[in-house]
């Protein structure tokens, strides 16, 4: 018998198009996605600005499906108020370890407000870097492509470091996630390992002459072989 593979998908609503941003929300609520990746950028951290607060706000109010925010900003502790007030049980806040001096303390700040706390790791930090805040941590976002912009290329050296990390996701208690150039044969190679869910970009969802929900569909139809 078929074994049922569960997984998540999420829309990285930076790919959006934003003259029918609520038609979009409602066409991926509809369409079954899971949750919507906000990508927040401050033109320092990462050299570009994405969505604003603005953008979340909206999302948070056009839809009941959980939000997942990542902050590509430098020292979040600064702004995290404005992100927590603007969420609510159940969405996800991830920083950058490396943009913040006390990542732990900015973690702990989502951690009491209720909201799920996560860390998005670049292609270029280890796991060593981050291993303390493995365990505070209930998401890990594994970059697959430097942050700043959607429709890049894949880097294949982060490979080693999904490995490492789905070793430790037990022990420790963490999901992994998947942000970066997801195609379906990402999804195909890292369920069966044990990746919980892809954020869907340009690659497999945005910018298509398909309907979203033909995507998505098509995607849970997926077949998974036995050992992965
Ligand atoms: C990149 C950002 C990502 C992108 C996503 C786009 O800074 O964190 O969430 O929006 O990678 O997907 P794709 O398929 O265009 O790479
Ligand atoms: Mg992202």
């Amino acid at each position: 018998m078929e074994e049922i593979r569960e997984f998540e998908l999420l829309a990285s609503m930076m790919c959006a198009d934003y003259g029918n941003l609520a038609k979009e929300v409602h066409d991926l609520d509809e369409g079954g996605i899971d949750s919507f990746h906000i990508d927040i950028m401050d033109g320092r951290y990462v050299a570009n600005f994405a969505m604003s607060l603005n953008d979340l706000r909206f999302i948070r109010s056009a839809t009941e499906k959980p939000l997942d925010v990542h902050l590509m900003v430098e020292h979040p502790i600064n702004t995290i108020d404005l992100f927590i007030k603007s969420l609510k049980e159940g969405d996800t806040i991830y920083i950058h370890p490396e943009a913040e001096y006390h990542p732990s303390t900015t973690l702990q700040k989502i951690i009491d407000a209720g909201i799920t706390p996560g860390i998005a790791i670049n292609p270029g930090t280890s796991v060593d870097n981050v291993r303390m805040l493995l365990r505070i941590v209930k998401k890990v976002l594994v970059m697959s492509v430097n942050p700043g912009n959607a429709g890049q290329m894949f880097l294949p050296y982060i490979r080693e470091k999904y490995t490492e990390l789905l070793k430790l996701k037990d022990e420790m208690g963490f999901d992994i996630y998947w942000d970066g150039a997801c195609g379906a044969d990402k999804i195909k190679e890292y369920v069966p390992l044990g990746v919980k869910g892809f954020v869907l970009g340009t690659t497999l969802l945005f910018g298509k002459s398909r309907a979203y929900k033909d995507t998505l569909a098509d995607i849970r139809k997926m077949k998974f072989s036995e050992e992965g």
